[in-house]
C-alpha cells in the first residue's frame, strides 16, 4: 500500500517543531525533524512575532523532510497559539508585523469592551473568558490608538491561518482558532455580526470560516519545487488552535475525565458536546473554546509554565546549562509548601523579572521569610501553585457543568515534568494520566489524516492515540494527603480565592 505521510508544524510560544506522521496498522508513527525557538521580539517599542522567520522555519522543515523522505508528501498543517492575528492589505501583503498578545497596548481595553457592548452580552454570544489577550481586546486597542489600520486592513488572519496563506495563497480562518478571538458566535460557529457592528470592526475582516479536516489549498508549486517536493501537496486544516489539536489527541475513554493541555499556558478543561453558557460559567469566567469534530472545550486558561520559563531565563544568565530536568530535580529536594502564590496574578503576566514578581507577591501577602534566591524553593512554589490552581479550576468546571471528574489527562510538553504530574494527582486527590507530550502535533497529524480520509471519527483518532502512546499514571500519595488538603486551604486563603 502507498504510504501517506503528513507533516505537522506546531508553534508554541516557547518553541516550534516539525513532525512527520504516518498511519501504519492503526498506529501513528511520528518523527520530529526540526525544532526551533519561537518567542517574541521587541520592535517599534512593542512586542511582536517575527512571522517571516516562522515561515522560514517551515521552509527549513520542508527541506529537512525532502532530504530524509524524498519528494512525496500528502499534506501539511500548521497549528499555533490562539488570539494573535496579522492584517493583510488589499494587495495581499502584510500590513504590519503581528503583535504578541502580551504587548501592553491592550491596557484599558477591558473597560472599553464592557462599555461598548456589556460584558454579559459579549459572554452570552461568544462564551469566551475575558482576558486582555483576546483578539477583541486587541481590536479595541487598534480602534482606540490606530483606527486607520482597521480601514487599511483587508483581511484578518490568525497566526496559523496566516502561515497557511503564505504557503498557499488561500485565506481562511479555521474555526477553533477563530473562536479564541471572542468575536465568534459560539452557537452559530460564525462571526458575531452584532459584535462587529457594536465595535465598528469592518465586515471585510470576517475571513471565511473553515473547520479542522478541511482542505484549504495546496502548497504553492514554486515553493514545492524549491524545497524538492513533487506533485500536489495539500494544506489540510488541523485545529489551528494548538489547544484544540491537543484536545483531539487526548487518549481518553468513557466519560468523567478532565484535561490539562500543559505548556506555556495550562488550559484546564472538560469536553462537552456544545457551548455551556450560564450564570455560573459567566461568574467563573470560563471559556467555550471551539473544539475539533463538533466538540466544545469548556476550559480556563491558567498562567501555566510561562512562569517557570521566565524564571529559567533569569537563572540561565548565571548558569546557562540549567535545564528543566535540573530545575525539577532542585524542586524535588526543596521544602514543601514554603510559600503560596496565585499563578494567575497580573504580576506574572508580563514581568520584567519574574523572580522579582514572585518576591513581590510573597511580600504583599506577608510571606516575607521565603528564600527566593534558592532555585529549588522558587520552582517548587510555582509547581505547587499550578497544582493547587488545577484543583481550584476543576472544582469550578464540575460546578458549572454538573459533570463528574474521576481522572485527569495531562497532555503537552508539561507532562515531561513528573513532579508536577504527581503534585497534580496529590492536589486533586484522583488519578492523573500523563501523555502524550506531543499531543498537539499528534492531533494536528491525525486531523490531517482525517481530512485525507484515513481515519473517520474522533473516536477512531483517540483509538490511534491510545495504540501509539504509553500513558504514565500517577496516583495521589496517601501519606501526604492530609498535608496537601491543609496546604490547599492555606493556598486559597493566601491567594484570596
Ligand atoms: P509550548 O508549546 O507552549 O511552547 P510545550 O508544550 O513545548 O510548550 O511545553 C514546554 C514546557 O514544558 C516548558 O516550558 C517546561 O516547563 C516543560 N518541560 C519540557 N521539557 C521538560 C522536562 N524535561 N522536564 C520538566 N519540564 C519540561
Ligand atoms: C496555548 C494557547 C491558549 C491561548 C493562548 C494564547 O498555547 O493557544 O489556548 O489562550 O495560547
Amino acid at each position: 500500500m502507498e504510504t501517506k505521510r503528513h507533516l505537522a508544524f506546531d508553534f508554541g510560544a516557547e518553541s516550534g517543531r516539525a513532525i512527520v506522521g504516518e498511519l501504519k496498522d492503526g498506529k501513528l508513527e511520528m518523527e520530529e525533524i526540526h525544532r526551533f525557538p519561537t518567542q517574541s521580539m521587541f520592535i517599534y517599542g512593542s512586542l511582536r512575532w517575527n512571522i517571516y522567520r516562522f515561515y522560514e522555519e517551515i521552509v527549513t522543515g520542508l527541506r529537512k523532510y525532502t532530504a530524509k523522505y524524498g519528494s512525496a508528501l500528502e499534506s501539511i498543517g500548521v497549528d499555533t497559539w490562539g488570539v494573535d492575528y496579522g492584517f493583510l492589505k488589499k494587495d495581499g501583503s502584510l500590513l504590519e508585523i503581528p503583535y504578541q498578545y502580551r504587548d501592553d497596548r491592550t491596557n484599558g481595553t477591558a473597560e472599553i469592551i464592557d462599555k461598548a457592548a456589556g460584558n454579559r452580552e459579549v459572554y452570552d454570544i461568544t462564551g469566551i473568558q475575558f482576558m486582555t489577550i483576546n483578539t477583541l481586546n486587541q481590536m479595541a486597542a487598534v480602534k482606540r490608538d490606530t483606527p486607520e489600520r482597521l480601514e487599511e486592513a483587508h483581511d484578518m488572519l490568525f497566526i496559523g491561518d496566516l502561515l497557511h496563506y503564505f504557503l498557499s495563497g488561500e485565506k481562511a480562518a479555521e474555526f477553533t482558532v477563530a473562536s479564541t478571538s471572542q468575536m465568534l458566535d459560539a452557537f452559530k460557529k460564525e462571526w458575531s455580526h452584532e459584535l462587529f457592528e457594536q465595535f465598528g470592526i469592518p465586515d471585510q475582516l470576517k475571513s471565511k470560516i473553515v473547520f479542522a479536516g478541511d482542505v484549504i489549498g495546496t502548497i504553492d508549486p514554486k515553493l514545492a519545487k524549491e524545497v524538492g517536493l513533487n506533485g500536489t501537496v495539500k494544506i489540510v486544516a488541523p485545529a489551528v488552535h494548538d489547544t484544540a489539536s491537543a484536545a483531539t489527541a487526548i487518549p481518553a475513554e468513557g466519560e468523567n475525565w478532565a484535561y490539562i493541555s500543559s505548556g506555556t499556558w495550562c488550559m484546564v478543561g472538560v469536553e462537552t458536546n456544545g457551548p455551556v453558557i450560564n450564570d455560573a460559567s459567566y461568574e467563573m469566567n470560563i471559556s467555550n473554546s471551539g473544539g475539533s469534530l463538533g466538540k466544545n472545550l469548556f476550559l480556563k486558561n491558567v498562567m501555566g509554565l510561562w512562569i517557570i520559563q521566565q524564571c529559567k531565563k533569569a537563572w540561565n544568565k548565571k548558569d546557562p546549562g540549567l535545564g528543566y530536568p535540573e530545575i525539577v530535580e532542585k524542586a524535588v529536594r526543596a521544602k514543601p509548601f514554603a510559600g503560596f502564590i496565585d499563578p494567575d496574578d497580573d504580576l506574572f503576566f508580563a514581568p520584567q523579572d519574574n523572580i522579582a514578581a514572585i518576591r513581590e507577591y510573597l511580600d504583599k501577602t506577608g510571606q516575607t521569610d521565603v528564600d527566593t534566591e534558592d532555585i529549588g524553593t522558587v520552582a517548587r512554589i510555582v509547581y505547587e501553585a499550578l497544582a493547587f490552581k488545577y484543583r481550584y479550576v476543576v472544582d469550578r468546571l464540575k460546578a458549572a457543568t454538573g459533570q463528574q471528574v474521576e481522572v485527569l489527562h495531562i497532555i503537552g510538553g508539561g507532562t515531561k515534568n513528573a513532579l508536577l504530574n504527581q503534585f497534580s494527582a496529590n492536589a486533586l486527590g484522583f488519578q492523573v494520566k500523563a501523555g502524550p507530550a506531543e499531543a498537539t502535533a499528534t492531533g494536528n497529524l491525525l486531523l490531517q489524516a482525517y481530512g485525507c480520509n484515513e481515519v473517520n471519527s474522533l473516536q477512531e483518532i483517540r483509538e490511534v492515540v491510545r495504540a501509539s502512546n504509553e500513558m504514565e499514571v500517577f496516583e495521589p500519595e496517601n501519606e501526604t494527603a492530609g498535608e496537601w488538603a491543609r496546604a490547599y486551604e492555606q493556598f486559597k486563603a493566601v491567594c484570596g480565592l
